[in-house]
């Protein structure tokens, strides 16, 4: 079988590991090909690391999709993140609609994070964004996103009652209409993880993770693009949400025991052998589920 096939609409920052420099490795390590849309191209992120330069590339997205739908192209996948202005977000809306087919459109709506918007986004690109995650089948707010998709005050969305993240992880699916992995739960003092609404079951279910005290940029986005890889390698809603946890959780534990600064993001990339690892584990054991019990193996008659 090839590999599946993602289209990634985010920004290229340079420096302080986020977006791109996180969504293409880590699909890549789990299998599947990353076809990148870079909607801008930075120095650094926007978070920490003062002037940055930024290089708008919303013009290359109308040609990108006219040669793109000259081949033919399908996905099994389109990813978006970051964006860097509402037009972007409407040439990004025309994307998900040309190429998504049968395919899992996943909005990361990026906007902020700890009770903030990011620096560079109005009211109106909030707005916008709210529009943008309506086309999508997964989405994956943080807690500061959640508030502002709900138009709930951030103190007020609390996420460390089971009762809670369940009414607002319901309340982010549109009636159901969309699954949701809403980031940031924290059920007990030492985890944090997901709560997940399935929308082909209509249940919510939670995924936890050792915690570790610092912050480190970027987290949002290897999260979500672990559940993307996951969730496009064929893993169910929950499981996939589970393994980003678990992953995320493992790389902010070794950048922290070696003192790294938080603007830089996780030192990911020498733990990304264990996302292939997870992925070929679980394809020998579906395998191995439809092959049933082999001579040896099974109950003896
Ligand atoms: O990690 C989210 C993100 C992505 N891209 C850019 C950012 C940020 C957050 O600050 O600045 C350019």
């Amino acid at each position: 079988m090839p590999a599946p096939r993602v289209a990634a609409i985010h920004d290229l920052s340079g420096f302080g590991r986020c977006s791109l420099t996180i969504v293409m490795p880590t699909l890549s390590a789990m299998g599947a090909q990353c076809c990148p849309v870079p909607t801008a191209y930075l120095s650094t992120h926007t978070g920490g690391f003062g002037a940055n330069t930024f290089l708008d590339l919303t013009d290359q997205m109308g040609p990108v999709m006219d040669h793109w739908r000259s081949l033919g192209l399908t996905f099994d996948g389109v990813y978006t993140g970051f964006m860097g202005s509402e037009a972007q977000m409407a040439l990004t809306g025309a994307l998900i609609r040309a190429f998504r087919g049968d395919g899992l459109a996943v909005v990361d709506p990026v906007m902020g994070d700890l009770g903030r918007p990011y620096r560079t986004y109005t009211p109106a690109m909030c707005r916008a964004m709210g529009e943008l995650a309506e086309l999508a089948d997964v989405i994956t707010p943080n807690r500061t996103e959640a508030a502002i998709l709900l138009g709930e005050d951030y103190d007020g969305l609390r996420l460390d009652r089971e009762a809670d993240c369940r009414r607002w992880a319901e309340r982010l699916s549109l009636g159901g209409r969309r699954s949701v992995v809403l980031t940031g739960v924290s059920l007990s003092e030492d985890t944090l993880g997901a709560a997940c609404f399935d929308r082909d079951t209509g249940a919510v279910t939670f995924a936890a993770a050792p915690r570790v005290a610092s912050r480190y940029h970027g987290t949002g986005d290897l999260f979500a693009s672990v559940l993307t890889g996951a969730l496009v390698r064929g893993l169910g809603l929950t499981e996939a949400a589970g393994l980003a946890a678990d992953f995320v959780s493992r790389c902010a534990a070794r950048t922290e025991e070696q003192s790294l600064p938080e603007r830089e993001g996780v030192d990911f990339e020498p733990l990304l052998w264990r996302l292939g690892q997870a992925m070929e584990n679980r394809i020998r054991e579906e395998q191995d589920r439809i092959a049933g019990p082999g001579p040896g193996k099974g109950e003896q008659p």
